[in-house]
């Protein structure tokens, strides 16, 4: 179980493009999608062309904030891009586009690509969630289509969130423009995030801030932790 948050601790970060201030007790940390089948080879990730190594160096940083997390009692949720077996929650749109060697749904060296419950749509050991904390299997990119998640934030009293995981323009862009949509504070962990391609991540970075946080906030790992003060 999650140890109750203290009621005065509070969030109060340096960061892009201004200070980042929320209470601790209606903050989540958002980890996206860190499944073996992002991260490793044999995945999605690499049957669509990828190097996958690209992604390896945010699971020290991310571990480190999760760490970090749960020891300050704050609410952790992880998802992951998940298909049901029979795919009826895959649109062939989705399916069938492009060229990739291995399909949603074909059998890989990983199990089933993107399948619930197959070993390669797991989350990686490094950041495997404990009892107390929410995980989702979403059929989206974005962490709020066809899942609970908003209503299971709200139930908690959630406003704000801190966004970590892969890959920054796709799954994490897209969660945090469906949150800032709901009404969230944003604000999106710089080296806990990393995309294939490093030009996308600092184009999702610059977006995110620009005109005045349109989206939300950015801010390094070390900075986040330095503006948690119990
Ligand atoms: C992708 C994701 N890149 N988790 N999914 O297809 O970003």
């Amino acid at each position: 179980m999650r140890t109750p948050v203290a009621g005065s601790a509070r969030l109060e970060i340096d960061a892009r493009p201004f200070v980042f201030q929320a209470p601790l007790y209606a903050t989540a940390l958002v980890i996206i999608d860190m499944q073996r089948d992002f991260i490793e080879p044999g995945g999605f990730g690499a049957s669509l062309g990828n190097d996958v190594g690209r992604l390896e160096p945010v699971i020290p940083v991310a571990r480190r904030m999760l760490d970090a997390w749960r020891a300050f009692g704050g609410l952790v949720v992880h998802t992951r891009e998940a298909h049901r077996p029979d795919l009826a929650d895959c649109p062939p749109a989705k399916r069938l586009r492009g060229n990739a060697s291995l399909r949603i749904g074909d059998p890989g060296p990983m199990g089933r690509i993107l399948i619930a419950g197959e070993p390669g749509n797991q989350i990686i050991d490094a950041l495997a969630p404990i009892a107390g904390e929410l995980v989702f299997d979403k059929p989206g990119k974005g962490a709020f289509h066809a899942t609970g998640l908003h209503q299971q934030l709200a139930t908690r009293g959630i406003s704000h969130l801190l966004f970590m995981g892969v890959t920054t323009e796709v799954c994490v862009q897209t969660s945090m423009r469906e949150a800032n949509d709901r009404g969230y504070d944003c604000l999106l962990v710089e080296d806990a995030t990393e995309s294939y391609f490093p030009e996308f991540k600092a184009a999702t970075l610059a977006m995110i801030t620009a005109q005045g946080a349109i989206v939300g906030w950015t801010a390094a790992s070390a900075r986040v932790l330095d503006g948690v003060h119990a």
